[in-house]
């Protein structure tokens, strides 16, 4: 299968080349592009020095963008499958292997790496973990499926998950509102237990109340999905 792994790096010039030479090692059949959301730091050039594809965009939009433009780029390119890691070094290529086997076998359209499905060693903040519960549960709610790790920017999609979200993907609420999304167009979506690193450096700026705010946000945001009429199934193209 021609399968892409691309990486959404905002300013992450000091992890960028680490997690490149990861992804080469543990997935040395697949192409690498790394997704520069408009970096003011060395992140394209130290990138492209490695010598990997580069799509640079010209300001930073956020996650959400770079993800779709991910997408748009694999199907724009004939790529049947894609996996996603993220260039700050938490995400394991090892770990993605397993995710992009499932999809190569076709026993999924869309599979999530979660921190909290099995025996992780990942530890977050009370307060991040508690936030993190909460997505899971209104997720889980709205979606009818149980859900453990929806903020895992850790992924595996064939072409007809990555036709759904180049159709449509949130830039603010990328892989929460995804999930939602994906289940009602019919498409199926399973988790994978995974190991994950915490961040290595850059201090979070969540606070409780901008926590608070943003799962009040979530909320809003899944129950107007709930009310979008379903997609059909997505017919693989742009
Ligand atoms: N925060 C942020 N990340 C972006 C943006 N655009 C691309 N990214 C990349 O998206 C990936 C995930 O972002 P992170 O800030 O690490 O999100 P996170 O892992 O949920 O949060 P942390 O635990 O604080 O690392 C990283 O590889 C970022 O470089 C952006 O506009 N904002
Ligand atoms: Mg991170």
């Amino acid at each position: 299968m021609k399968t892409l792994v691309f990486i959404p790096a905002w300013n992450e010039e000091h992890s960028i080349e680490a997690v490149i030479a990861d992804a080469r090692k543990n997935l040395p059949k697949v192409d690498l592009l790394v997704i520069d959301d408009g970096s003011t730091d060395r992140t394209a050039a130290r990138a492209r020095r490695a010598g990997v594809m580069v799509a640079s965009l010209p300001f930073n939009q956020g996650v959400g963008a770079a993800h779709q433009t991910g997408y748009i780029f694999a199907l724009a390119h004939g790529y049947e499958a894609c996996g996603q890691i993220d260039g700050d070094g938490q995400h394991p290529a090892s770990e993605l292997v397993r995710l992009v086997a499932v999809i190569e076998s076709g026993d999924a359209d869309l599979v999530v790496g979660s921190r909290f499905a099995g025996e992780s060693d990942y530890r977050a903040s009370r307060m991040r973990r508690g936030g993190q519960r909460m997505f899971s549960l209104l997720v889980s709610s709205a979606t009818g499926q149980s859900f453990t790790d929806t903020t895992s920017g850790m992924r595996a999609l064939n072409h007809r998950a990555m036709a759904l979200f180049v159709r449509r993907y949130s830039s603010e609420f990328a892989e929460v509102e995804s999930l939602q999304q994906a289940v009602r167009a019919g498409l199926t979506v399973r988790e994978l237990p995974v190991g994950m690193l915490p961040r290595a450096e850059g201090k979070s700026f969540i606070t409780p109340l901008v926590s608070a705010f943003y799962i009040f946000k979530t909320l809003v945001v899944l129950l107007v999905g709930q009310l979008r009429p379903r997609t059909n199934e997505p017919d693989g193209h742009p």
